[in-house]
């Protein structure tokens, strides 16, 4: 099956009962049984929940994967995954990602005795510099949010399995339209799906998906003893963004191109970061495990003044100033005061994010409009 008949059909059956073909909001803590331990499959709903169910099964067939596993956020997904460690293991990831996983391994697991390495991944000799023998896993965010720098899964990979590592990949910038990680590699492909995957901002979300069946095991333990799961109605509201999932990308992604372009060859733009220019350091990585390069664009006005930043964000008529992205609806950030700020100054800019970087997300309104108020709010 082609991803887009996936997109629709691929998870999800018509409602036994009642034949209703969209997934019913199963809303319901428990289960009735008949006698002790006989019943139907569900037993309470932090456990297993019927709406929950078809929404994992659509997500693991995406990524041509056997298992998903979905969560109440993506910081509860990546909370299950690094739970999979023991104190004294050390993780590599890379320096350049979502503000809220750096404080989540800095603040939270590095008190649990457990070491992160951060390392500008898109070169992997950093990487393999990094590796020791208590290395468990290695934490792969691609492109990278906000620089878009793009990793070689397949390379990250090889690095991985030399070191005994499991390899995560966030794949939240490029969803399973752009990049199937699985099939390049990856343990574990984790998402955000608060962002492209639900895709019209209205739902908070996140997910695992996985092919090995005692990772799973291990996954599902602590996705219920730990009880971070979503609840039916936000799985309701995924499943039917995913429907959609192909559609909103193509166009995220033709708009993307069109931004990215106007904004290279505006007279006031210092730098644009967006892996589908040939001259992007990573593009040659980008063409060979993408299918196309995305929404997600970032970029410096001439003089790099976080002041001249901050004025053309507050100019902004379509491209609202909000945190998040993936939406329908462009969205503008300033990720050093805003998605980022958890990241301390020093380590943003030895990563090489300045504080008067813009990042947008290109919704999937018509071109010409969102080129119009870019030009309005650029000057
Ligand atoms: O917000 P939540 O659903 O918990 O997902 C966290 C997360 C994980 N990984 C990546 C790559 C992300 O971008 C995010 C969330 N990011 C934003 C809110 C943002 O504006 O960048």
């Amino acid at each position: 099956m082609k991803f887009g008949t996936k997109a629709i059909h691929a998870g999800v059956h018509p409602d036994p009962t009642t034949g209703a073909i969209m997934t019913p909001i199963y809303q319901t803590s428990t289960y009735v049984q008949r006698s002790p331990g006989d019943h139907k499959g569900f037993e309470y709903s932090r456990t297993h929940n019927p709406t929950r169910s078809q929404l994992q099964d659509a997500l693991a067939a995406l990524d041509n994967g056997k298992h998903g596993l979905a969560f109440a956020t993506g910081m509860a997904a990546i909370d299950c995954i690094v739970k999979l460690l023991q104190p004294g293991d050390e993780v590599i990831s890379t320096n350049d990602l979502y503000g809220g996983s750096y404080r989540l391994f800095t603040k939270v697991y590095q008190n649990y005795g457990i070491k992160f390495h951060f390392v500008p991944m898109h070169d992997m000799t950093a990487v393999e510099a990094a590796v020791t023998e208590r290395t468990k896993l290695i934490w792969v965010e691609t492109p990278t949010n906000p620089l878009l720098n793009v990793i070689d899964i397949a390379a990250a990979s090889a690095v991985a399995k030399k070191a005994g590592a499991l390899l995560v990949v966030d794949n939240t910038f490029s969803t399973p339209y752009l990049q199937t990680p699985l099939e390049l590699g990856a343990d574990m492909v984790m998402y955000s799906l608060t962002k492209y995957m639900a895709g019209h901002s209205d739902t908070v979300m996140g997910a695992v998906i996985v092919n090995d069946d005692e990772l799973h095991q291990r996954l599902s333990f602590y996705q219920n003893a730990c009880g971070g799961t979503p609840g039916p109605q936000d799985c309701f509201l995924v499943l039917r963004g995913l429907k959609t999932l192909h559609v909103r990308m193509q166009r995220h992604c033709e708009n993307g191109r069109k931004v990215a372009e106007f904004l290279k060859a505006h007279p006031k733009v210092e730098k644009v970061y967006w892996p589908g220019f040939e001259d992007h350091p990573n593009h040659a990585i980008a063409a060979k495990q993408m299918r196309d390069f995305g929404g997600m664009i970032s970029f410096v006005l001439k003089g790099d003044r976080q002041a001249d930043a901050v004025a053309c964000l507050e100019k902004f008529q379509l491209f609202s100033l909000a945190e998040s992205l993936g939406g329908v609806e462009s969205l503008s950030g300033h990720p050093a005061t805003m998605t980022h700020a958890s990241i301390p100054a020093e380590e943003r800019r030895k990563a090489g994010l300045s504080d008067s970087l813009i990042r947008l997300s290109v919704g999937i309104e018509d071109a010409d409009d969102l080129l119009e108020d870019l030009q309005q709010a650029i000057g």
